[in-house]
């Protein structure tokens, strides 16, 4: 399916939402000016499957997040459309994260732990930290669930979520602020260039590089100390499984920038959805 995006359309929907997220996020991030890291479109039609619960960064303790995900209900949301699961706290738990390799415990997990669903009312939002595991639900509804998508990185980059830095970047900067003004900054804005430079001078640092490259083995280490035999062959027979359901499942995603959308004529402006399930434009 191909829709058009008018640019002032997906400014103003930004800008909306931002109108009640903005201070969480500036609270969450401790920062003044978090910045737009991700924007799409997710849908989920009749006969969806359920997702794989998934975290979208490692992360292993709690404290100021690396990046927040929103997520806007396009229209009301009910149980048999398959509502977003979230599991709380399980960003800072390893042993829940770890819990996903073993059918047996990630079914005690549900059963004992706390669990929400994403159920609400046309424009209402969940804004989760992308550690937090949780997964789109079947849908049963022959109603389509659309969720308006955004996530957010604060301006001082961490090892979670340092991957999001250089496509942010080429996409477009965009601070909060701004997208509440409805602005959108261009790529030549001087502190645009300001702060692609400390962001690459910090993304090449070979001090940071050493650094972010410890933090990613404690986190293969905190995964691996867990494991037994058993569940690597549950890991293993999870993979496959995955491997077989996204070879059955198209999915496309599209990154959508701003600044393209500013310089553009709306004709040019196309997004190409996945069909059928858990799409993302
Ligand atoms: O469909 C949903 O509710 C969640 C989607 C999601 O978590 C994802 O695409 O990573």
């Amino acid at each position: 399916m191909q829709l058009t995006l008018h640019p002032e359309v997906v400014t103003d929907a930004v800008g909306q939402a931002l109108h009640v997220l903005a201070p969480f996020l500036r609270a969450a991030f401790e920062c003044a000016e978090p910045m737009l890291a991700e924007l799409a479109a997710i849908r989920s039609t009749l006969g969806a499957p359920p997702q794989n619960i998934h975290q979208d960064d490692y992360t292993l303790c709690s404290g100021r997040p690396g990046r927040l995900s929103a997520f806007v209900a396009l229209q009301d949301i009910d149980e048999q459309m398959g509502p977003t699961w979230f599991l709380p706290g399980t960003h800072s738990d390893v042993r829940r994260q770890n819990a996903l390799v073993s059918r047996t415990r990630k079914a005690k997990m549900f059963g004992t732990g706390p669990v929400r669903l994403g159920t609400m009312p046309t424009g209402s939002c969940t804004l989760h930290d992308t550690g937090v595991l949780h997964a789109g639900g079947a849908n049963h509804s022959p109603h389509g669930r659309w969720l308006f998508h955004m996530t957010f990185v604060p301006e001082m980059i961490q090892f979670t979520c340092m991957d999001y830095y250089r496509p942010l970047m080429h996409l477009g900067v965009h601070s909060v602020g701004e997208l509440e003004r409805r602005e959108i900054r261009a790529q030549d804005d001087s502190e645009t260039i300001r702060l692609k430079a400390i962001w690459t001078s910090l993304l090449e640092d070979p001090e940071i590089l050493q650094l972010k490259a410890k933090h990613d083995k404690a986190v293969w280490q905190s995964k691996v100390g867990e494991y037994d035999l058993e569940l690597w062959m549950a890991l293993l027979r999870y993979k496959v499984e995955a491997t077989v359901a996204i070879a059955h499942v198209g999915f496309i995603a599209t990154r959508f920038s701003l600044c393209d959308a500013a310089a553009a004529a709306p004709h040019e402006l196309r997004a190409t959805v996945a069909f059928p399930v858990h799409a993302r434009a």
